[in-house]
Parts: structure tokens; sequence; C-alpha cells
């Protein structure tokens, strides 16, 4: 047999790959094993895809048995304020938790509201600060609403959500979806009042509120969450709508 060219790299596994003067390639892998001895290997290029072959069809074999479940590792995942639960249809729930955030009067709080699950863990290495922010549960302040007085000063929980669907958004100013959108979950943007320092994102919260199984009526006053009012001006109207309370949606696709 007669080589006229070789390409050599160097991986974990030296090699060579030499071609034939008759046009067949012959693949050589270099193996370094126990020492100076080296163990040489060949095959025929036909050999070696026929080799691919038989491994496709072998690892086609081990998808085809990989749960549907295991399957869908895409997806996105999304909060849903002020409800207990995920929706049934296509999504699994991460955790249920109650809502947090800064005080309200504390310009240094934390600025957003967040989920925290109902089992917290806490770090064991005796780690403590005195220079620091606060966290504080999240209460409803919907005593001037026509329709959710009975919320007022009751705690607010929540649950992550997993959805089976690669994109989750949430649009405010709607009250459904729109075309090719699948609904989540619908509700109401709520944040801190105008007024206070301890200003927040926007959460949209659930439509259907629910409150904490241990909620106390006490105003203790932490995080707080207030409906969103519109005003018109540079927020045209039409199409918005002076006064109105703002909507929100959360579509997945
Ligand atoms: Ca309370
Ligand atoms: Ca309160």
């Amino acid at each position: 047999m007669m080589f006229c060219s070789y390409f050599k790299w160097l991986t974990m596994v030296s090699g060579y790959i030499l071609f034939c003067h008759n046009g067949l390639v012959f693949l050589t892998l270099f193996k370094y094993i126990h020492g100076p001895t080296d163990v040489f290997k060949y095959f025929s290029i036909y050999t070696v895809l026929e080799q691919v072959e038989n491994l496709q069809s072998a690892l086609r074999a081990v998808i085809n048995k990989v749960p549907e479940s295991m399957s869908k590792s895409g997806g996105d995942v999304y909060t849903r304020w002020g409800r207990t639960s995920c929706p049934s249809d296509g999504t699994e729930t991460v955790y249920i938790g109650v809502i947090g955030g800064g005080r309200f009067t504390h310009s240094g709080s934390p600025s957003n509201y967040m989920c925290l699950p109902n089992d917290p863990q806490w770090d064991q290495t005796g780690l403590s600060a005195s220079s620091v922010g606060y966290m504080y549960g999240a209460e409803y302040e919907t005593s001037s609403s026509s329709s959710f007085q009975h919320l007022q000063d009751k705690e607010v929980p929540c649950a992550v959500c997993k959805s089976n669907a690669g994109t989750v958004i949430m649009i405010p100013a709607r009250t459904t979806c729109f075309s090719g959108w699948r609904l989540e979950y619908s509700g109401y943007v709520m944040s801190d009042h105008h007024s206070h320092v301890g200003n927040k994102d926007a959460i949209c919260v659930d439509a259907s509120p629910e409150v904490l199984s241990n909620s106390s009526n006490g105003n203790e006053n932490g995080a707080l969450l207030y409906f969103i009012q519109i005003q018109c001006g540079a927020l045209k109207c039409p199409p918005y709508v002076d006064g109105k309370i703002l909507t929100c949606v959360v579509c997945s696709k």
C-alpha cells in the first residue's frame, strides 16, 4: 500500500488520516497507552461511515426512549402574582410562596417584588450584617377600589410557573392575548402608590386574587400593592381612557 499524504491532529487521541494513491482513504488512529507502547488501528473510510451510521441509529433509538416529560426541556418561567397555584393547562408549578419587597417608605429598598418560597432556607456559615436592605411581606392596598375592598391589608401569595411554551410575555392594557398567543392569566397591573419613595416595578396581579391562608388583617405596611390608573396627556386618549384601571395579560407561545 502506498500513501501519498497524511494529516495529523492532536487531541486526547492523536491520529493520522492517510490518503491512498488509488483513491481509497484510510484513517489511522494512534492511541498511546501504557508508556512507550503505541497501538495502531486501521479503518477504511467505508468502515468509518458504516460505524457513524450505526451510532446515529443507536442515538435515535435512545432519543425515542426518552420520556416525553424529559424531552420538553424548553419552555419559559413566569410568576403568577396573587395566586396560590399555576394555570392547570400546559404549566407546572415550580413553587408557591408569598410576595415580598422593600418597604414603601424606604428609598433604598429592593425595587422589585419577589416571590418568596414558603419553605425558605438559610445560610449555614453564620453570616450576619448590620448595614443592610430589608425585605417585607406585601399587602393589598385596595380599600379605595370598587371591587376589592375585602383584600385591604391582606397578604399576597404567588406561584412560579413553568409553561411548556417557549416564550411568555406580560402585556399591559390588555384583557386578551394577541392572535396566536395562549392566555396564561389575566389581571391588573399593580405597584406602589405614586407618592411613595419606595417605588417598585409593576407586576400583573391575577384578576381573581387570593390571600394567604394565614394572612393578617392588620395594617403591617411593608411592600404595598396599588392599582394603576391611566393618566391622559402624553398617553393619548383615545385609545386610552382617563381614570381606567390598568389591566394586563400574561401570554405564551
Ligand atoms: Ca396585613
Ligand atoms: Ca396596609
